[in-house]
């Protein structure tokens, strides 16, 4: 690892940064720092914890800061950022850069807004978990998150959580025969008996796989099942808040599977606010399948458009055509 004078680097970076904007900070370095930040290792984001930051380098958990000029920055977990490591055990690392995400999912407060939320970087997969006895609300939502999925990359599972609390199973067959038609996996667990957890935990191997859904739905329950001593893992890391309801984002190691598991506090709504209506069919795969003739076309009534027709068909589920128009017009109106 190349021996770097961190005071004398920061001393650099703050001069070459004083009048450009805190985000994209290596366009305005001068060469001889430039090739210096290009000598900084990588490193992963594993907790972001208000200005507390955890990263992972080769293997070990480093508390870090920002250096100078990267102050202002916002980093979340799954990002891949350059470190200066820590020089004896009472410093910490200091993050030099922060580097191109291969995705992301991007929330926001709602549809009307532009306050993008990187629920996580650089993930693989993404688990929308919710609960199995309260499916329509939750099917909403993980609508919403295969959409921003879609827009930021990620591969989409679908988990319907507390099946123990549910009767008749039946009510579950619509829905999961409408998300494998689509090419969204489905698995059904409890957190509470261990029930389909297996099932779940072969899906992450080889992956950065992250949770998401409403607060309450079992997220956490199903991460310790996932994670054999996740509490010691934990406290290693240093989470903050109550035992029951997860206040920031984490990510663990998956013994044996060569995975990383996400979980992320619970949310109340997931905002699409940074994508423009005209490109929301773009991120429904059957409608993106649809062969639809028209050019431009919304699938939104105009004549000659095939939607009609793949909905005869049974190539587009009602329900799904339901959340396309609900989110076309949350969409529109937000875009005034
Ligand atoms: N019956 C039943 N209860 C469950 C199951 N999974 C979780 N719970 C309970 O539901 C409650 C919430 O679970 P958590 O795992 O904290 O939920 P969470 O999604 O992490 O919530 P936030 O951190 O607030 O986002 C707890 O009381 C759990 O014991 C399940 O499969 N069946
Ligand atoms: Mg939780
Ligand atoms: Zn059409």
């Amino acid at each position: 690892m190349a021996r770097i004078d961190v005071e004398a680097f920061e001393d650099e970076w703050e001069d070459d940064h004083a009048f450009v904007e805190p985000r994209r900070k290596t366009d305005a370095l001068s060469e001889s720092a430039k090739r210096k930040v290009a000598e900084h290792e990588v490193a992963r984001v594993v907790a972001v914890d208000r200005g507390r930051i955890t990263v992972v380098f080769e293997d070990e958990l480093l508390p870090s800061r920002f250096a100078g000029g990267m102050r202002g920055t916002k980093v979340s977990v799954g990002d891949r950022v350059r470190v200066v490591p820590p020089r004896d055990v009472n410093d910490v690392a200091r993050i030099t850069e922060l580097l191109d995400r291969d995705s992301w999912l991007i929330r926001t407060g709602d549809d009307a807004q532009e306050d993008e939320r990187v629920v996580v970087a650089n993930a693989d997969q993404i688990v929308v978990v919710l609960t199995a006895d309260h499916l329509d609300v939750g099917v909403r939502f993980a609508d919403r998150v295969l959409v921003a999925a879609s827009v930021g990359r990620l591969d989409p599972v679908l988990c319907l959580n507390k099946v123990d609390l549910v009767t008749d199973r039946s009510t579950l067959d619509d829905a999961v025969a409408r998300y494998e038609a689509i090419g969204v996996p489905v698995r059904i667990t409890s957190a509470e008996t261990g029930e389909g957890v297996d099932e779940l935990r072969m899906l992450l191997a080889g992956t950065w796989t992250a949770f998401t859904g409403h607060s309450g739905v079992g997220k956490s329950s199903l991460f310790n099942l996932l994670v054999p001593d996740v509490d010691q893992v934990v406290a290693e890391i240093g989470r903050f808040g109550g035992r029951h309801t997860t206040v920031a984002a984490i990510a663990v190691p998956v013994p044996g599977l060569e995975a990383w598991l996400v979980d992320t506090p619970g949310v109340r709504s997931f905002g699409l606010g940074t994508l423009d209506a005209d490109h929301l069919a773009d991120h429904l795969p059957e409608l993106a399948q649809l062969d639809c003739e028209l050019d431009d076309c919304l699938h939104d009534g105009e004549p000659g458009c095939r939607l009609p027709a793949a909905l005869a068909a049974g190539e587009v589920h009602p329900a799904r055509l339901d959340t396309y128009r609900r989110l076309l017009s949350a969409l529109r109106d937000a875009e005034g």
